[in-house]
């Protein structure tokens, strides 16, 4: 079975991917990394760095995680990000995105030994 660590790779990493998206990047990664499987994920957030820089964000400033758990971490820098959500009109199979790129501190959640990132909590 796929561990955290790998969900969050899958879900959150597009480290080859584009700094500048294109309109259809959303539509296109949500269904290739699936998220689109039995319903569409509503809000999901790719990260544009190297897997080693995301990594080392669990040694950074540590922050209360939304759920009130304090084993998250905010970036001490900028990344490139592309925020995807699901557009109101959208109807399951036919899962339709809006393509947002940004570049903002990011909110993520660690867990285990090795203390790797499992769960994206934010981007600020
Ligand atoms: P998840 O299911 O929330 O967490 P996500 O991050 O991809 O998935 P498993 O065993 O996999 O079920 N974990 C934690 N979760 C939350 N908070 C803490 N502190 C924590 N510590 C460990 C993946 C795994 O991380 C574990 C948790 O138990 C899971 O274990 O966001 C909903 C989804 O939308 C994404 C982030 C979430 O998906 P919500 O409800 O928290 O706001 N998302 C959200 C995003 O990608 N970008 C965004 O900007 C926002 C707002």
């Amino acid at each position: 079975r796929e561990s955290s660590a790998d969900k969050f790779k899958r879900q959150h990493m597009d480290t080859e991917g584009p700094s500048k998206s294109s309109p259809t990047y959303c539509n296109q990664m949500m269904k290739r990394q699936g998220m689109t499987k039995g319903s569409c994920k509503p809000v999901n957030t790719f990260v544009h760095e190297p897997l080693e820089d995301v990594q080392a964000i669990c040694s950074q400033g540590q922050v209360t995680c939304k759920n009130g758990r304090n084993n998250c971490h905010k970036s001490s820098s900028t990344l490139r990000i592309t925020d995807c959500r699901l557009k109101g009109s959208s109807k399951y199979p036919n899962c339709d995105y809006t393509t947002t790129d940004s570049q903002k501190h990011i909110i993520i959640a660690c867990d285990g030994n090795p203390y790797v990132p499992v769960h994206f909590d934010a981007s600020v």
